[in-house]
């Protein structure tokens, strides 16, 4: 009367537990409008990035049309998009802040 559901026949599949918590990029658009210079002090605002780094992901941003500005866990990458989006707005801007899972 060993077994009387059957469980001994049943393969458990496991694995290592190692699993991290997912990353998000956080990614900056370009558009034809938003000044350079104001893209430049969204990064150095919000992204704790020098000018010259700043800079730099810019020009990428204008010339590819999109970059990654950062990777963040889901509530840091959330906070960044939603602060750029405002200050945009505020300034009236059309620069668009997005994120997505890596
Ligand atoms: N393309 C914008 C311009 O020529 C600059 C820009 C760069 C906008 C990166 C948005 C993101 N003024």
């Amino acid at each position: 009367d060993d077994d009387p559901d059957g469980e001994a026949g049943v393969i458990t599949a496991t694995k290592p537990q190692t699993k991290r918590p997912p990353l998000y990029k956080v990614l900056l658009l370009n558009d034809d409008y938003t000044p350079m210079e104001f893209v430049v002090l969204v990064l150095e605002r919000f992204f704790g990035l020098n000018h010259a780094q700043s800079v730099e992901i810019m020009l990428t941003v204008h010339k590819k049309g999109v970059a990654v500005v950062g990777v963040f866990a889901f509530e840091i990458a959330e906070t960044k998009v939603a602060q750029v989006m405002d200050f945009a707005r505020r300034n009236q801007h059309p620069l668009q802040c997005t994120m997505e899972k890596e």
